[in-house]
């Protein structure tokens, strides 16, 4: 049996239709622009600033977080962050890719010590970024 990952985000590609519980996230559908559908399902976020959502951590060491982007212009890039309820931040700069494709990104967040709580948040530099089909779970 193949191992599946609990995923800690709720309503993690946007498939509500709406973006609760993620705060700043517009979710739009394939009628947004006729160059970029979904990648996953009917719906994806539009980002123009940021979006986060708090999640209760597993008791693990660390998490891995894996979603796709569509950058559409390279001088667009995601600014990741996981604000931990304690212990120092983590943060990563993603840079954006050239022309209207999906890109999946799959990256390895240590937990601090005595953690329990964290928010990621989702930031965009240089213009809107689409996101969809995210995934964020312990480490295996
Ligand atoms: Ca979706």
């Amino acid at each position: 049996m193949a191992f599946e990952p609990v995923n800690l985000l709720t309503n993690p590609g946007f498939e509500a239709g709406t973006a609760t519980p993620w705060a700043g996230a517009n979710v739009v559908g394939a009628s947004d622009a006729a160059w970029i559908a979904p990648v996953e399902g009917k719906w994806m976020a539009q980002v123009n600033g940021s979006m986060a959502q708090t999640i209760t951590l597993p008791d693990a060491a660390t998490l891995t977080l894996s979603y796709m982007a569509n950058s559409y212009d390279t001088t667009r890039s995601t600014s990741l962050a996981m604000l931990f309820d304690k212990g120092d931040a983590w943060t990563q700069l993603v840079p954006g890719d050239a022309g209207a494709k999906w890109t999946r990104h799959t990256i390895s967040i240590p937990i601090p010590d005595e953690a329990t709580t964290a928010t990621l948040r989702i930031t965009v530099n240089g213009g809107p970024i689409r996101y969809d089909d995210f995934l964020l779970a312990a480490e295996p």
